[in-house]
């Protein structure tokens, strides 16, 4: 039984030490012997039906189907949206994704430093500072006017919402299926989308990349905002529409962003969204992965694999997160 790390990531080899660096997390597991049983892909040595469990970011599509006897895929990292991507991926090998507390608290980090920092009017004090103007604001504002809204109430979405809870903006959330969280004005659904969209003064996206969110963030969406509305995106860049947003920007009708993730990434150095006076871009760092406790939750998953049973965060092949 082998253990088989792919990886294509843009620094494939920071996840492979992340990896590597715990082995000890993984030599606790019954029979395991790291020499033998954990092998990295490219490997044409060792034999594809040995290995039972890919250790995945990024796999080239189409290298999975080569592994005939998986029982489980566990993706290092939280979207599973480019695995499912792949036509050739294994869909009857379950596949388990990355949820911990420090990925979900580094989101909440960002997410509460985004709104923050427009609610504040950050952006027009470094106008300021750019032109030496003195220009206080007349007051601070009140919370209970900046309705925040977040797209996607899943494991993100409320580490947000914890995380926001305090400063008193009214919380908004929109997620597919119906749910009661306490502070929060749940909408369900594309047919409450729009009713959702209009009370949202700033727009926060934390969805999975699936065929119905796709592109989500587009000029329709961005009509029903209202004026001086702000986005914040921190979800995938399928999601957004960036020729829309910038429009919007332009257009005066929406007063700012915040993308930590690009259609396609690294941003290309051509892209207008660099030099965009209303926009702000991150490097996809909204959630540092690998995380703190990234090993322990894969030595955790592996076990379980091996005892027969799926892994922790299980995807659902039919909803696509
Ligand atoms: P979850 O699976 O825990 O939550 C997904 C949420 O989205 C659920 O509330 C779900 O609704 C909702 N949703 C999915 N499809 C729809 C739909 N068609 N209509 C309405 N709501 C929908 O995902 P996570 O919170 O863990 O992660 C979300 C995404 O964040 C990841 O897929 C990844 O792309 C991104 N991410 C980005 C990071 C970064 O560093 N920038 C880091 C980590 C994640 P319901 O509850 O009804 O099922
Ligand atoms: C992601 C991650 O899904 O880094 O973006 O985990």
């Amino acid at each position: 039984m082998t253990i088989l790390f792919i990886s294509e990531d843009g620094d494939p080899q920071r996840w492979l030490n992340a990896v590597t660096e715990h082995l000890e997390h993984l030599e606790h597991l019954e029979g395991f012997d790291a020499a033998n049983d954990f092998r990295i892909w490219p490997d044409d040595g060792g034999n594809p039906a040995a290995v039972d469990i890919a250790l995945v970011r990024l796999p080239r599509p189409g290298v999975l189907a080569g592994y005939p006897n998986l029982k489980a895929v566990l993706n290092l990292g939280a979207g599973v949206d480019d695995l499912l991507a792949d036509p050739a991926f294994p869909r009857h090998v379950p596949l388990g994704r990355m949820v911990d507390d420090s990925l979900s608290g580094g989101m909440a980090e960002y997410i509460v430093h985004g709104v923050l920092h427009f609610y504040r009017a950050f952006p027009a004090y470094a106008r300021g500072q750019k032109e030496k103007r003195w220009q206080p604001l007349a007051a601070v504002p009140d919370p209970g006017r900046w309705p925040v809204g977040i797209l996607g109430l899943g494991v993100m979405g409320r580490a947000a919402i914890r995380a926001l809870g305090p400063f008193g903006f009214p919380l908004l959330g929109w997620s597919r299926t119906a749910k009661d969280i306490e502070g929060v004005e749940v909408f369900a659904g594309f047919e409450n989308l729009g009713h959702f969209l209009s009370r949202s003064r700033i727009l926060i996206c934390l969805l999975p990349l699936t065929p119905e969110t796709r592109n989500i963030l587009d000029r329709d969406a961005f009509g029903h905002l209202p004026e001086g509305a702000y986005v914040i995106n921190a979800a995938r860049g399928g999601h957004l529409v960036e020729e829309d947003l910038i429009a919007a920007l332009d257009d005066g009708h929406l007063e700012g962003a915040l993308l930590d993730v690009f259609r396609s990434e690294p941003l290309a150095a051509e892209s207008p969204l660099w030099n965009h006076a209303k926009v702000i871009a991150t490097p996809h760092v909204a959630s540092i992965s690998p995380s703190r406790n990234f090993a322990a939750e894969i030595a955790n998953d592996i076990t379980r694999v091996r005892a027969g049973g799926p892994p922790r965060h299980l995807v659902n092949m039919k909803s696509g997160y």
